[in-house]
């Protein structure tokens, strides 16, 4: 592809209800949208594609260092130019060379990952081919799970989870942190039973001094304990994995395919959640879906709040075979009043997964203009 430009947007848009985490609490989904221009076909038959890609960065960097205005500025500064002054020294400009291309700059993997989205997009709505297909998926739905925030009581924790059970989400997540977790694991498994489906995520606020009350959480038979310790601790979740029952599942930590490597040699976790944008990509998220699968390690498709267009490429990536554990991949409604493309919808417990070329859903300008806080061009 000659890529001739392309666009950064942010956006922020309103969540129907506070998600509280280990980490904060947040209000708002501030995203920033990246869109490309190029053209496919060559010099003699050249057909101009466009495509979108989604940073999953936060407002502030709580999750993970990166955060939204310092993923808009490696952008605008290092990663968009690097790929137009590419392009126009005549560099046939793929999503299979953006990472090599976006190399010399180190980390910020989330801002690379939506470039990349974005290219691979263009890329495909030129060829015609879905990115379910692309990525190698084998199914047309994925089952969908959710999360649920720390409430300000176990009563009000109930009445969440019994609605979403009613929805029909197939597995619940509870983020936990200190002070929030024994209690309310058994008043959930209390009152809806061993049967369903359970899973807590504390982002990263234990320390290994913890592994007592950890260890706590092996009578509730929960499906994995996702990322109890920072995110540089691999040594440190060895250790704990040896101490508690539950398998040890990392998100946080998992930067890379070269981390999960480290982190499945070094027993530090027996299950893995993939999140493309952590991970530099939807390239790299394959990567680690197959070292995964050739290792026994079970994964599954973990969220960021996505919009309509990161939900699209989480539904695709889920759908691949070794993602054998339901995902964070819910209805667009879980999080959004009204989503930036035609919303996701659950139907049995499954998100159906987009066919058309690339993402295979586009934003609806209206509303994508009423969530805008900024818009520029970038030019090389
Ligand atoms: C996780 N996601 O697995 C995260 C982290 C997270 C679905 O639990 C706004 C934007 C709020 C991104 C809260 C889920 C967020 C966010 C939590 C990401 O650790
Ligand atoms: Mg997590």
């Amino acid at each position: 592809m000659k890529l001739t430009g392309a666009e950064l947007r942010t956006i922020r848009m309103p969540l129907v209800s506070p998600f509280e985490t280990s980490f904060g609490v947040e209000e708002d989904r501030v995203a920033v949208l990246v869109r490309v221009i190029g053209t496919v076909g060559g010099d003699r038959r050249p057909t101009e594609v466009q495509g979108w890609g989604e940073c999953v960065a936060m407002e502030m960097p709580l999750y993970s260092s990166e955060y939204a205005d310092a993923a808009a500025a490696m952008l605008r500064k290092f990663l968009i130019p690097r790929l137009l002054t590419a392009s126009r020294s005549g560099t046939d400009v793929t999503a299979e060379t953006v990472d090599t291309l976006l190399e010399p700059f180190i980390g910020h993997r989330m801002a690379k990952a939506a470039l990349e989205m974005a290219v691979l997009d263009a890329q495909l709505r030129g060829t015609g081919q879905s990115l379910a297909a692309y990525l190698g998926a084998t199914r047309d739905s994925v089952p969908s799970g959710v999360s649920v925030g720390i409430q300000p009581s176990i009563a009000t924790l109930l009445d969440v989870v019994g609605d979403y059970l009613a929805e029909g989400y197939v597995r619940i997540k509870l983020k936990i942190k200190p002070g929030w977790d024994i209690a309310p694991v058994e008043a959930v498994r209390e009152r809806f039973g061993e049967l369903i489906p359970l899973q807590v995520d504390a982002n990263a606020a234990y320390t290994l001094a913890d592994a007592r009350v950890l260890r706590r959480l092996d009578a509730f038979d929960l499906l994995l304990i996702e990322q109890p310790l920072p995110e540089d601790d691999l040594r440190q979740h060895a250790e704990l994995a040896k101490l508690v029952r539950t398998p040890i599942c990392l998100d946080e930590s998992i930067v890379s395919p070269r981390a999960a490597a480290d982190a499945i040699a070094l027993r530090s976790c027996s299950v893995i959640n993939i999140k493309a944008g952590r991970v530099g990509g939807y390239l790299a998220a394959v990567k680690i879906h197959d070292l995964c699968r050739a290792n026994g390690i079970p994964v599954w498709c973990g969220g960021m709040v996505e919009t309509g267009l990161g939900r699209a490429a989480n539904a695709a990536l889920a759908a691949l075979p070794g993602f054998t554990l339901p995902g964070d991949v819910s209805a667009s409604d879980r999080f959004y009043e009204r989503d930036i493309t035609e919303p996701f919808v659950m139907e049995d417990g499954r998100i159906t997964v987009p066919t058309g070329p690339g993402l295979g859903v586009t934003p609806i300008q209206g509303v994508l203009d009423s969530y805008t806080v900024s818009t520029e061009g970038i030019q090389a």
